[in-house]
């Protein structure tokens, strides 16, 4: 029977990583995978995670089962920073659930969506890969509009499109910060029309938030997502703190849904935790639980601020260098400095992503991305050469 199965493709990114590992050059340069990298080429766990986790071990006296909605004072916790202090449920609208990573968020939200009468799913091209392939494996139909332009915008107008072509079955994704894989953002001003777009056709808006804090700030990230959820009836928000807590490995995420009312949302909730259960039962504990401690004390509480500060900074200051270095070879590297997050995109032929690892030693997706984070100051002049040299 199991024969009958047939071979998959190896994800892309994650074989980078041994592709990488088994180049025996000293200099060798990882951009592949997208974690945050300190100066010294580092993935640390927080500071404030490592105090976390030393509490956890001391005061946790059991680990029997929480249920499907994992750790709901986790989940509450994060509430106030995604949708803001003032109103954080929306008046009892908002109701979320712990869930393994962001991923975990996306599976239930999009098997949600299909459960509720989605047939598909509007998709800015390109996107991260793992929404294509949620949706395929959930026999969801993807409809893509171009997110950004030529320019290195987004791509209003496709947008424009997109959501007046949808129909009343259709659901869209939105990156709600730090787009992956260009670092290209919308603007408050286009987010502030992407939310009227979206309540007057009432279609479902499902958001991605993976790296809030990794952009502007944790205030300024969370713009679009509140901007939506203030415009709309009902809403999906993705959360993972694997990247702004830097748990990755430990899978931390929720799902929030925005009900029309909160009659609907405790009926749309006890479908997310009847999903839940047929999936993973219960989500992992241990990163959720270190970060509920960080969210529940003020000064652990600055310290993660303060970490997250520090690599947002560090990330600015790649991007600040890759711009000065402008026009290099045959790529313009200057608009890079103004996009957000962990990725950008050059735009290198196939030809040019190969001569970038055979020759230099520099390793990154196949479209052109780059992990920002994995350039330090003693790399970042090698990589510039580099790409002046394959681009000539
Ligand atoms: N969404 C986007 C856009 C991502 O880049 C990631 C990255 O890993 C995720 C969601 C999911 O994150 P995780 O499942 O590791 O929490
Ligand atoms: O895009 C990235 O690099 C991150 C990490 O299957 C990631 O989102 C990449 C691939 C994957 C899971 C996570």
């Amino acid at each position: 029977m199991l024969s009958n199965l047939q071979q998959q493709p190896a994800d892309a990114l994650l074989a980078l990583i041994k592709l990488h590992n088994s180049d025996p050059r000293a200099d060798k340069i990882d951009l592949g995978v997208g974690v945050y990298r300190t100066g010294q080429g580092e993935t640390p766990v927080f500071g404030a995670i490592k105090a976390a986790e030393k509490k956890l071990v001391e005061t946790q006296d059991s680990k029997a089962y929480l249920g499907p909605e994992g750790d709901m004072a986790f989940v509450e916790a994060l509430m106030p920073y995604i949708f803001g202090k003032a109103n954080p449920t929306m008046d009892g609208r908002i109701e979320g659930m712990q869930t393994p990573g962001g991923t975990g968020s996306l599976r239930l939200a999009i098997a949600m969506a299909k459960r509720a009468g989605v047939k598909r799913l509007i998709v800015g091209k390109p996107s991260w890969p793992n929404h294509n392939q949620i949706c395929a494996d959930l026999g969801l139909e993807v409809l893509e509009f171009s997110h950004a332009t030529a320019e290195g915008t987004p791509d209003m107008n496709a947008l424009r499109g997109a959501v007046a072509a949808a129909e009343g079955s259709d659901a869209i994704l939105l990156h709600g910060c730090c787009h992956n894989p260009t670092g290209i953002d919308y603007s408050n001003d286009e987010w502030d029309e992407i939310a009227g777009l979206l309540a007057e056709k009432g279609i479902l808006p499902i958001i991605d938030l993976a790296y809030q804090g990794l952009g502007n700030g944790m205030e300024e990230d969370a713009y679009g997502v509140r901007r939506v959820l203030a415009a709309v009836a009902e809403a999906i928000v993705c959360y993972s703190c694997d990247k702004n807590f830097g748990l990755y490995r430990d899978r931390v995420g929720a799902l929030y849904c925005m009900a029309a009312d909160k009659a609907e949302l405790v009926k749309i909730m006890s479908n997310g935790h009847a999903l839940a259960r047929a999936n993973w039962s219960q989500p992992p504990d241990h990163g959720g639980a270190a970060v509920r401690l960080i969210l529940e004390d003020e000064a652990l509480t600055a310290q993660w601020l303060d970490e997250l500060d520090q690599m947002r900074e560090r990330m600015r200051q790649v991007r600040a260098k890759l711009a000065e270095a402008g026009k290099t070879g045959g790529v313009d590297l200057s608009p890079i400095g103004g996009q957000n997050g962990l990725f950008s995109i050059i735009p290198f032929t196939p030809e040019q992503v190969q001569a970038m690892r055979e020759k230099h030693g520099v390793y990154f997706a196949g479209s052109g991305r780059i992990n920002v984070a994995g350039l330090t100051t003693g790399n970042i002049d090698r990589f510039i050469a580099a790409v002046a040299d394959v681009t000539a």
